[in-house]
């Protein structure tokens, strides 16, 4: 069998850059959209020209334009994307649908990957207000996908170490605290970490998996299965200094959310239902489901105290 061809849509994003690196390390041929719209934004155009000089393939097409769009998806096997859902970056999950609508004409796609790569949003009906938005827009993409008839798979990340490790799990910061650190709750409830280049090598391991076909692929290796106050500890034990433990009761953590603009609203919400209510582990990994470090164990994916030694 070939390898599959690879488009991404959202390649010059967080998660994006790091999917078509993987993408081309494994040897696909990869395809990356450039958005007319990116206009002025020199970063993005430079992080494009370094994917082609890498052996991407820049292909043109805009949302604004369903045929270029029919026509990039028509070249490739797989199509993965990436789409923005951090609401401080601005969110867009809802216009993938016009992607489903290209995908759903072109009628050659194998696989499709929308833009997921967080909590699972299908165990997310009672999620708070505002922070639910997040969870109903990628429920309302996944019901287009389905009722189309694209073979997909549904990659949920866990937390970005990006955001939830080097912090120490702190709101509003990405850097460690240097003498207090903030605990939810006693600050043991587990919560799943995942390094994000490891995330962008599963997600690739699972496009042309027949075993991930129409499924929910969970990043949850078990060694990175860690309560905060497992953390913190990794943390004190790498710079030899303890920190003073704030504890927060999940009614003042909630009652905080009244002082924050819209997207640290949606933040508080989603830190309260991984760190007090355990949303991450707290099921099993069952039917219509893989866990992704058992599927793919030849992997070595990265401890998170081995992530946090940058931060020292
Ligand atoms: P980014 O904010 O980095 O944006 C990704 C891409 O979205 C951009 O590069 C851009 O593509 C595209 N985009 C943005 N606005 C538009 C628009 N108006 N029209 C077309 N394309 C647009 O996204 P992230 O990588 O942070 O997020 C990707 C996914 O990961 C989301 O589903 C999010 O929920 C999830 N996530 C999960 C986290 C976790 O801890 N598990 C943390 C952060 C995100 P282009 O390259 O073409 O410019
Ligand atoms: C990441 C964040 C960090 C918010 C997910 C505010 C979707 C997911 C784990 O963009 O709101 O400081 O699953 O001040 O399904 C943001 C969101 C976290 C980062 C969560 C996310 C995670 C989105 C902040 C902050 C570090």
């Amino acid at each position: 069998m070939g390898k599959s061809k690879v488009l991404v849509v959202g390649g010059t994003g967080y998660i994006g850059r790091r999917i078509v690196k993987a993408s081309l390390a494994e040897g696909h041929e990869t395809y990356v959209l450039q958005r007319p719209e990116i206009g002025l934004d020199i970063d993005k155009l430079q992080i494009l020209l370094s994917f082609k000089k890498q052996g991407a393939h820049l292909i043109e097409g805009s949302f604004n334009d369903h045929k270029s769009l029919v026509d990039a998806v028509k070249q490739v096997d797989v199509v993965i994307c990436t789409m923005s859902g951090v609401h401080f970056r601005s969110h867009n999950i809802l216009l993938q649908l016009k992607l489903v609508e290209a995908i759903k004409e072109a009628g050659n796609v194998k696989r499709f990957l929308p833009s997921e790569f967080g909590m699972d949003p299908a165990r997310m009906g009672h999620a708070l207000e505002p922070g639910r938005v997040t969870f109903d827009e990628k429920m309302v993409v996944r019901k287009a996908i389905e009722e189309a008839n694209i073979p997909f798979t549904y990659v949920i990340a866990n937390c970005f170490a990006g955001y939830f490790v080097g912090n120490l799990s702190q709101l509003g910061r990405l850097t460690p605290p240097k003498d207090k650190v903030y605990l939810y709750g006693d600050g043991n409830v587990k919560v799943a970490f995942t390094d994000e280049e490891d995330v962008a090598t599963y997600t690739i391991k699972a496009i042309d998996d027949p075993t991930t076909l129409n499924k929910t692929l969970y990043i949850r290796p078990p060694h990175n299965i860690l309560t905060q106050s497992e953390l913190i500890q990794k943390w004190e034990t790498l710079t030899g200094n303890k920190l003073d433990k704030i504890s927060t009761t999940a009614d003042d953590f909630l009652a905080s959310m009244k002082g924050f603009d819209l997207a640290g609203q949606v933040g508080v919400g989603h830190f309260y239902h991984i760190f007090y209510e355990g949303c991450l582990t707290n099921f099993e990994i069952g039917e219509g489901s893989e866990e992704a470090s058992k599927l793919y164990p030849q992997v070595e994916y990265t401890r998170m105290d081995d992530y946090m030694k940058i931060y020292v």
